[in-house]
């Protein structure tokens, strides 16, 4: 991988300081929700450097569900157009290092399931949803077999 740059947004470039820089001990969580995060590292789709982002931790078995909720923001997180341009990523959970590939959930059908999981997990996505004016990006992130 080439060079990382860290996010231009303080505070999520000091969790991610924290989370991978105490090999997933530390900054585990979303400030005051208490409520648990991972840590994706991919490449940016225009400079192509490694990129890390913080998302809440959503399980589904193996795999995780990640929202492209950007706090209700009108737009969409620009991770999500380099989830797009490349799906191949790593997660952090933890200790836990895993490589997965994601891909974009468009089925209604499976769409509504890992969104009441995703709201299970972290309650407020429903407001997110209801405060962009924007379909919120979900992808599932699988293991690479
Ligand atoms: N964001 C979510 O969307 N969902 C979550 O569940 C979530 C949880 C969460 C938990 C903890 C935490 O610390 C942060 C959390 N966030 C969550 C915020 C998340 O980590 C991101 O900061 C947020 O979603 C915004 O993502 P973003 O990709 O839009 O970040 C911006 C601020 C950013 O880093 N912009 C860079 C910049 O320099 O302006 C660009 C980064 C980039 O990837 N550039 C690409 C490249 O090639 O390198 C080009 C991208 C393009 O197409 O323009």
């Amino acid at each position: 991988m080439t060079e990382y740059i860290p996010s231009p947004r303080e505070w999520v470039a000091n969790q991610v300081e924290l989370y991978e820089g105490s090999g997933g001990t530390e900054g585990l969580t979303l400030r005051e929700t208490g409520l648990p995060v991972v840590v994706v590292t991919n490449r940016g789709n225009k400079t192509n450097a490694v990129r890390k982002t913080p998302l809440m931790r959503v399980a589904d078995g193996a795999n995780y569900v990640l929202v492209g909720s950007k706090g209700g923001a009108p737009e969409n997180p620009v991770w999500v157009y380099n989830l797009r341009a490349d799906p191949n990523v790593e997660v952090r959970d933890k200790t836990v290092v895993t490589q997965m590939r994601v891909r974009e959930v468009d089925d209604s059908t499976e769409r509504e399931r890992l969104w009441a999981i995703a709201v299970e997990a972290y309650p407020p996505y429903a407001e997110y949803k209801l405060k962009a004016d924007r379909v919120i990006p979900v992808f599932l992130a699988e293991p690479i077999a």
